[in-house]
């Protein structure tokens, strides 16, 4: 047996600590101080090195109680039947091996019939009705012992106070989720807000608190609504009993709680293979966006009553279901360094190194903070446990921090007062959240600039990464843009893997990129507010640099489209001696710096896409958001954030969101890249 290192043992103790701080706020004290996510998640560390090393187990670890003490306030029950949680599966394949393990307890060979029913992220109830009137509402609690909030339970409207029909059982239990709908726990957050109360995290917290409140009236304003799942009759030794129709599976057992008066989730769906599962799963993975609830993942259990008898339950679980689960789409990791990143414009963008994580099918271990005054309202600390959620589609952020958690002595995390690169003063202006370099010979902004300078939608040079920038700016080979075209192929010879022949195919795509047009030469200066389409349209009333260099601020600001704002910006560059001096210098190594053909300036090119709106979603093969969207405005579209019918198209990429599932819904046309660069007139290939 291996020996746990001494950061192992302490780790351990900690994780016991926190688990158990976290259990005392939640069931005796009522007021938790953490998310059920990240308790299950520190939890899980806490077994998976317990069970590595049984020798740390000590008789007071979380892992060792049965269940934790419920709340003095309401009586605790004890279920005649546990009120197990489910097992979980992450993917189809542990979902596989699920179904292996059940099948090997049989001993013949069973054809599965399952049921697939959504998983409702609420708070599970058992309910007793004694000749056909509720009589007890109780909690979860710990799966053996509940909480009697009978009360509360009797506010919630889809929950009948007496079954309906002409034939009642003498005795029923019904199980199923309570929840709070997205549309009530929002009104709920915006009160709280304007009454200055903290807001809820969540619905499923918002859920399980409103259900242990004392007072019965603050329930019944939460609106609360309860999908049922589970029916039990009376007998032990069969489900029929006193005239009650009997059910042999679970799908009729759903039929006859619809039949009682409860609302039954509509979305099951018997299936006989692992691949109508997945099929399930999958579609509903994008669908449930769209449902007025959260769904966490989908539940599938046997459907014959007979043979989930037969399989029975484990120590915490029935043997005859299984939680499907989605990936998690904010999650809780640590944060170990921050880093400052310097864009192009100066402005420094700070960066949390965080323990990798799983989120929504990737791995993260970087996300981004936005800016100082952003962490300032986060109050991060090093070492702080952080909750990360993907931003948009790609770019996770640090959404919150959870201060509980935080390591004794942590230092606050502060933006720096100079420039990591350069290491000259950083400026905030007091009404700009945004803290930027302002030296115009940082390094970090002339990589950023080069960067800028060498992407698609500007001169678009064809293998000026990153990297190769780095190592050019690092060696003085370049220290403006305009040095890219004094490169021959023997300086790069001696960089890092570029090979002679990359070398002149580099050199040769940099001095190809002379003869793009001076629209894309504009944009690639960078000037701020100046765009793909500000410059195109700039172009069209400026056709040489001259022309725009001399332009009066008036004359600028009065274009349609331009403005006072952008205007000041593109004077304001002009008159920086350095910004001139790189104009010179473009113009003697030959970039393009006028309209080719004076003639045409002012005729507008074809607008393929005018009046039309388009929504992008998931990763493009070869475009980047911007450039998608460039392409789109410049050929006269316009981009959204949301599909609705007033949407045109649809650009579908790689992993798309929920979008592509409402586009379809609506049957709204979707494009691939090829099918967009067509529509505009490019080249369907990059
Ligand atoms: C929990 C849940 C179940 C179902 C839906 N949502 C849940 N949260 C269902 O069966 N349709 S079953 C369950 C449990 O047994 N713990």
């Amino acid at each position: 047996m291996s020996q746990p290192s001494r950061q192992l043992q302490t780790q351990t103790q900690k994780l016991r600590q926190q688990l158990q701080e976290a259990a005392h706020a939640y069931y005796v004290l009522d007021a938790p101080i953490m998310e059920d996510q990240v308790y299950d998640r520190l939890y899980r560390e806490l077994q998976a090195i317990e069970q590595e090393y049984p020798q740390l187990i000590s008789p007071d670890s979380p892992t060792q109680r049965v269940g934790d003490k419920p709340s003095a306030q309401f009586q605790s029950v004890r279920h005649n039947i546990p009120l197990y949680s489910l097992d979980n599966a992450f993917t189809i394949a542990e979902f596989a091996k699920w179904q292996d393990r059940w099948q090997n307890l049989l001993d013949e060979a069973v054809q599965p019939e399952y049921i697939c029913e959504l998983k409702i992220d609420g708070s599970a109830l058992a309910l007793t009705y004694e000749g056909g009137v509720l009589v007890r509402g109780v909690t979860r609690g710990d799966g053996e012992t509940g909480e009697d909030i009978t009360p509360n339970v009797k506010t919630i409207r889809s929950i009948p106070l007496r079954l309906r029909g002409e034939v009642i059982p003498p005795q029923v239990e019904v199980r199923g989720e309570a929840f709070l709908p997205l549309e009530t726990f929002e009104r709920l957050n915006a009160e709280r807000q304007q009454n200055q109360e903290p807001p809820l995290a969540n619905p499923r917290n918002a859920a399980a608190g409103t259900l242990r409140q004392l007072d019965p009236q603050i329930v019944a304003q939460r609106q609360l609504q309860f999908f049922a799942y589970t029916l039990y009759l009376p007998s032990d030794d069969g489900p029929s009993q006193k005239g009650d129709r009997p059910f042999g599976t679970h799908q009729e057992a759903l039929q006859r709680l619809q039949e009682l008066g409860f609302q039954v989730n509509p979305h099951r769906q018997v299936a006989h293979s692992i691949e109508e599962i997945q099929a399930y799963y999958e579609r509903w993975e994008q669908q449930r966006r769209e449902l007025p609830y959260l769904t966490d993942g989908v539940v599938v259990k046997l459907n014959d009553i007979s043979l989930q008898n037969r399989l029975g339950f484990t120590q915490k679980a029935p043997r005859w279901a299984i939680a499907l689960k989605y990936p998690a789409e904010e999650v809780p990791t640590t944060v170990v360094s921050v880093d400052f990143q310097v864009g192009r414009t100066g402005a420094v963008t700070p960066v949390a190194n965080l323990t990798p994580v799983q989120l929504a099918g990737t791995t993260v271990a970087r996300a981004s903070l936005h800016n100082g005054d952003r962490l300032g309202e986060l109050d991060l600390h090093f070492g702080d446990t952080v909750v990360v959620r993907k931003a948009g589609d790609i770019i996770p952020e640090v959404v919150r921090v959870l201060p509980k958690l935080r390591p004794e002595g942590a230092q606050a995390v502060q933006m720096p007062n100079h420039c990591p690169e350069c290491h000259e003063p950083l400026v905030k202006p007091q009404n700009e959240a945004v803290t930027r370099c302002i030296n115009r010979s940082c390094p970090a902004i002339l990589r950023g600039a080069l960067k800028h300078w060498g992407s698609r939608g500007a001169l678009d040079i064809d293998g000026l990464g990153e990297k190769l920038i780095g190592q050019l700016c690092d060696r003085r080979f370049l220290t403006s843009v305009a040095d890219l075209y004094r490169l021959r192929p023997e300086d790069l010879s001696h960089l890092e893997r570029l090979g002679s022949k990359s070398a002149t195919k580099l050199v040769e795509s940099i001095q190809r990129s002379k003869q793009q047009p001076w629209s894309r030469v504009l944009y690639g200066l960078g000037i701020r507010h100046v765009g793909a389409v500000n410059a195109q349209t700039l172009v069209e009333r400026f056709p040489t640099v001259d022309a725009l260099a001399e332009a009066r601020l008036d004359e600028i600001a009065e274009i349609k489209g331009i403005g006072p704002e952008i205007a000041g910006a593109i004077c304001e560059w002009f008159e920086v001696q350095a910004n001139r001096d790189l104009i010179q210098q473009l113009q003697e190594v030959g970039v393009t710096l006028a309209a080719d053909d004076p003639s045409q300036e002012g005729t507008v090119a074809p607008q393929p896409l005018a009046g039309q709106t388009l929504v992008l979603t998931g990763t493009l093969p070869n475009l980047t958001r911007n450039e998608a969207k460039t392409l789109i405005e410049q050929a006269g579209g316009k981009v959204t954030g949301s599909v609705s019918s007033k949407t045109n198209y649809v650009v579908v990429g790689e992993n798309p969101g929920s979008k592509q599932a409402k586009a379809e819904k609506l049957g709204i046309p979707q494009l691939s890249e090829a099918q967009l660069r067509k529509l505009v007139g490019l080249s369907p290939q990059a």
